[in-house]
Parts: structure tokens; sequence; C-alpha cells
């Protein structure tokens, strides 16, 4: 009955993401670009520091782009191994340990693979650290990638934090791509920007003031960095001939674990409130460019890194009606979709769900979206609740392998 449950839940949602308008299927046939970026948060979009842009290149690819500045991430402990597969499998990552290491050999609906098998893609992951770390290898290929692009295929020429600089690390990724067959699916997660942010002197372009020498001040260094290699990626996929028939997807993986709320105050000249400091610790950036420039704009809704997929997969004209996907259409017209986090926060446009440590509902925090002050707890419990049975679903989705047991159920009935 459980099991029957759920598979209903999922044909519903399936149901109400297939929404034909008129993006559905727009840039069919495109390639696709995906970069996950190591601890991008949205706090810093378009902010300066000392008269300097922070990130100076996503600013200027904000103006051609959908910029989503009400998105969340919804990793837990599995971090950037969590965020890679909520954005290509659209479930939620796990109470515990990462999807990856735990169950790589279970079946998810995933990007890659539903583009190969679905539209004739050429799907291919690229990362400069060591193929085994999250257990990335086994994980790929059961994704379905032709290839992942490891540590070992790429030449070691500019040496920085744990491995390639983002720099060089784009430059051979893209090289790499850009001889491959059309139409590709390209996944690239870069690694600069990791924890604890410190970058040799050479290799900061940004005076960060009286942040210097602390790890909020290198924080903001790596990600300048990082922006600079966004704009070299950008100049040469132009040079390429790869702009004008390639979607470009931008996003964060998680937060940078720094969360002295001092700094943030200090940066932004603002106090800050509870609502605010989770908003920031939990937003990441997304960009989406599309070839012709169209549907350019800031996008304030709330949606997350479910929520991709399924929508880059309407753009390019594939149904996620019958896959087992618990994201959001971003493109379905739908102002208010649900947006949970792991920790069972949520948010749908119009409450905004802080849980307490103790995990008691009523001991959470109940934030009204429009006024951003604290309302009856009552308002809401019935988005708590949806959100805990969501996360149930996606657990035991994942645990028991159930989705190969319902495709299994459907092909014998
Ligand atoms: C290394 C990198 C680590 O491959 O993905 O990221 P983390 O999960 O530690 O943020």
């Amino acid at each position: 009955q459980e099991k029957e449950e759920m598979k209903q839940w999922f044909a519903a949602a399936g149901q109400s993401r297939d929404v034909r308008n008129a993006t559905f299927g727009a840039y069919k046939g495109n390639n696709v670009i995906v970069i996950q970026t190591e601890a991008l948060m949205n706090f810093m979009i378009g902010q300066q520091i000392g008269g300097q842009e922070v990130t100076p290149n996503l600013n200027k690819l904000q103006q051609t782009s959908l910029y989503f500045s009400n998105y969340y991430h919804q990793t837990g402990q599995g971090r950037t191994s969590d965020a890679d597969f909520a954005s290509n499998g659209s479930l939620h990552p796990l109470p515990s340990g990462s999807v990856a290491t735990r169950f790589a050999d279970h079946k998810f609906d995933v990007m890659p693979q539903i583009l190969k098998e679905e539209d004739g893609y050429h799907a291919f992951a690229f990362h400069a650290y060591d193929s085994s770390f999250w257990n990335r290898l086994t994980m790929y290929n059961s994704m379905g990638y032709d290839r992942f692009f490891s540590k070992k295929d790429y030449q070691m020429d500019e040496p920085l934090g744990w491995s390639l600089g983002d720099k060089s690390f784009f430059k051979q990724s893209l090289g790499m791509l850009a001889e491959e067959q059309q139409p590709f699916y390209g996944f690239m997660i870069t690694l600069t920007s990791h924890h604890p942010y410190t970058l040799p002197e050479k290799v900061q372009t940004l005076d960060v003031g009286t942040f210097k020498g602390t790890i909020f001040g290198d924080y903001l260094e790596a990600v300048h960095y990082v922006d600079e290699a966004i704009g070299e990626l950008i100049d040469q996929m132009k040079a390429e001939g790869l702009w004008d028939n390639t979607i470009l997807c931008i996003y964060g993986d998680h937060d940078n674990s720094v969360p002295d709320q001092a700094d943030y105050e200090k940066f932004l000249g603002r106090s800050l409130s509870e609502l605010d400091m989770h908003k920031i610790m939990n937003q990441v950036p997304l960009f989406i460019h599309l070839p012709d420039d169209k549907l350019a704009g800031t996008y304030t809704e709330a949606e997350g890194q479910l929520d991709l997929a399924p929508s880059l997969l309407h753009l390019l004209g594939v149904s996620t009606a019958d896959k087992y996907m618990m994201g959001n259409n971003m493109f379905d017209g739908n102002p208010n979709h649900l947006v949970v986090l792991r920790t069972g926060a949520f948010t749908d446009g119009r409450v905004h769900y802080i849980p307490s440590p103790d995990g008691l509902f009523e001991n959470g925090s109940c934030y009204s979206e429009e006024s951003g002050e604290k309302v009856n707890i009552e308002s809401c419990r019935a988005g708590s609740q949806e959100a805990q049975k969501r996360l149930q679903i996606s657990d035991e989705v994942i645990t028991y392998d159930l989705i190969r047991q319902f495709e299994q159920e459907k092909s014998t009935p």
C-alpha cells in the first residue's frame, strides 16, 4: 500500500510538471553545459567591496541570463555529491551519508541517462580530482555518462588548492568537450573555492580591506577567482563557437561552512535576522543562459536544486511526466513551488519554516515571506507535513531501490 501511495505521489508530481507551454522544447537539440561551483553562495552576487565587484563576470552574465535569486541548495552530509545528485536526479539527498557512496548501484532517473536515451545526447562529467572521491567513478557509470574526465586526464599546469586551478580546469575541460560529438551534456564540478579558501597572494586580486587574513576574506578572494575563471570560460565558449548552440547553467553546490553572522552583517552593512541568516546560508545562485538570450531577467520565486533537471529537460522538450523525480518545473508558471531542505526547513513563497534543533515542529519558527515577521506556527503545519512526507518518500525510494521495482512492475503487470 505504501508503495502504491508513492507511485501515486510521483504520478501526480509528474502531471503537474508536464506543462506544454511556449518554453517546452524551445531549446530542443542544444548542447548543455552545467557548472556546479564549489561553495558559491548567493549573498555576494552583485555586491562590491571597496568599490570593486566581487563577481563581475557573473554580474555581467546575469544581464543576458535567467538569474534565480531565491534558489536553494538542498544538500545534507554528502555536500558536493549531494548537490550533484539533487541537481541531476531530482530526489533528496539522504539524512546521513551520501547517495553516491551508499547506493551508487541503485536506479535513478538522472539527466545524463535520460538525455542519452530519449534525445541521443552524449554525456560527459569533468572534475579534476581523484575519481574515487565521493565514489564518483562508480556513480557516474551508473548515471550513464559516456566518460568521466578526472584528475588523471588533466595537465597539472595550474596547481592551486586541492588540485588544478579552475581556470585551467575550464580551459582543458572545454577543449575536451569541444572534440566530442554534439549534442552533448557536459557536467563540470569546480574545486578551487573549497574550504579553507586560502589562495597564494599572486592569485588574490580583490582588495578585501579589513577582512584580509580572515576566513571570510579568503572566501571572497576564492569566489572572485572562480568568477574570473567563469569569465574566461565564457570567452572560450564564444571562441569555440559554442555560445550560440549551448545552454549554460551555473549554480553553487552548498554554503561555505563559515557561519559567523557578524561577518555577513559587516559585509552587507546591515543587521540580519534569523530568517535572513537562514536564507544566506541556504541560497545559492542559479544562472541559466539560453543561446538566444531570451527569457533573461531576475526570477524571485523560490526554487531549488531538485528543480534543475526537470526544468532543463522541459526546455529541451523531454517530458518528465513518467519520471521518478521530486522537483518542480521552474517554467510551469506556478509562483509558489514548495522547496524542501534536507533539515525539514521549507518555503513555498508564502511562509518559510526553520526547524528547531530538537526536531519538534512546534519549537520551530514560521515566518511570513512577505513581511519577514514571525507568524503563528500553524501557518507552517501543512507545508511541514508535506515536506516530511517528501523526505520520507525520497529516502525510501533511494534506500530500497524502488525505482527499479516500480519500472519492473510497469513492464510486468
Ligand atoms: C572533491 C570535492 C569535495 O572532489 O568535490 O567537495 P566537498 O563535498 O568536500 O564540498
